[in-house]
């Protein structure tokens, strides 16, 4: 007698994996409602061996909803998670709507659930929540650092991005496909979600640039690091700096990942640390070297970690560099916030 779930944006690439992964981790739903946009209302959908009509999103939708997965963007977010929380549900939000809204627990589940410990499925016996999941670049980011920082302290991260197209949407990865066919043919790329070519190229992240001269992207690893692990260690003083590039990967983020300690920490207890933590896997083989990429990730649930090394320029074994790649999809969203939902139940 499992959570009534709706899924909201269901037929976007996230949708579309939270039925994915709802299905991968048998999670226990009493039933499952698929909402959408009124362009995609009424398409037919199969979901573990039953078909479905997909609703057009409305106030009335979260009726009896313990349980609502957000992935339509955040003024969807902003219009409809407030209507359902009042109707009693408790909405994972997977948009940056409410990251940064004091009031809303922004959750990596392996790293601050207890920020989300006062939160209860209340059916309709009351208003519902808001639970928001962090930025994929985040959440991947501190995936490793976090183990880490419980071991050591990290005062600074500097982080470097490879960011894929499924970060930018289905229409993206659309794309980063046609426009490699067109290169290959000699023809002139269509560019309609980005602004230049991307099939053999990479740029900038193509979030807004702000004044201080980072972009939204950049902001969102400074603001939301500080914001997770203030919830867990009440430090809210960690010292963040990123440079966010869109590369032309279809679906799996990499990043380069800088740490400055308070404590040593040598390479091998790193090492260690990491083989130990919950949904990381080292990839590590200097030999032969293989470290991670964003294809072996794709479609996995694990972050994996590797280039683990002393940072040179930092005495005292005060800094380790590492490389981190995971699926931008998957742990990145919707994985990430069905693992939320799983800590409700
Ligand atoms: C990207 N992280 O890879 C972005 C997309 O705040 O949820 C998701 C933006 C967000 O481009």
């Amino acid at each position: 007698d499992g959570p009534s779930v709706a899924v909201v944006g269901v037929t976007g690439a996230v949708g579309q994996e939270f039925l994915s992964v709802l299905s991968d981790r048998d999670f226990p739903y009493r039933n499952i409602r698929l909402l959408a946009s009124r362009r995609s209302a009424g398409k037919q959908l199969t979901f573990e061996d039953r078909k479905y009509t997909v609703e057009e999103l409305r106030p009335e939708s979260f009726d009896g909803i313990d349980i609502a997965l957000f992935s339509a963007g955040g003024s969807i977010s902003k219009e409809f998670g407030p209507v359902a929380v009042e109707r009693g549900s408790i909405v994972v939000d997977n948009s940056s709507a409410f990251r940064m809204d004091p009031e809303v627990p922004l959750v990596i589940p392996e790293v601050n659930s207890e920020a989300m410990a006062h939160i209860k499925i209340k059916g309709r016996s009351g208003k519902g929540a808001l639970i928001a999941n962090p930025n994929c670049s985040t959440i991947i980011c501190l995936m490793a650092a976090t183990p880490l920082h419980r071991h050591a302290k990290v005062v600074r991260m500097v982080v470097s991005t490879y960011q894929a197209a499924s970060g930018a949407g289905a229409a993206a990865m659309e794309e980063l496909v046609q426009q490699t066919r067109e290169v290959l043919d000699g023809k002139e790329p269509t560019c309609k979600i980005f602004k230049q070519q991307y099939a053999f190229n990479l740029f900038s992240h193509n979030a807004a640039v702000l004044s201080n001269g980072y972009n939204e992207e950049e902001m969102k690893l400074v603001k939301e690091t500080r914001k997770i692990w203030a919830s867990a260690w009440n430090d809210k003083n960690v010292k963040v700096s990123a440079t966010c590039i869109r590369v032309p990967v279809m679906r799996a983020h990499a990043e380069s990942v800088n740490l400055q300690f308070e404590k040593p920490l040598s390479e091998d207890t790193a090492r260690r640390i990491l083989e130990g933590a919950t949904g990381l896997v080292v990839v590590d083989d200097r030999d032969s070297n293989r470290f991670p990429t964003p294809l072996d990730v794709s479609s996995k649930d694990d972050v994996a970690v590797g280039r683990i090394r002393q940072d040179l320029s930092q005495d005292g074994n005060l800094g380790l560099d590492l490389f981190v790649c995971g699926d931008q999809i998957r742990k990145g969203a919707a994985l990430n916030a069905i693992q939320i939902a799983e800590k409700l139940l």
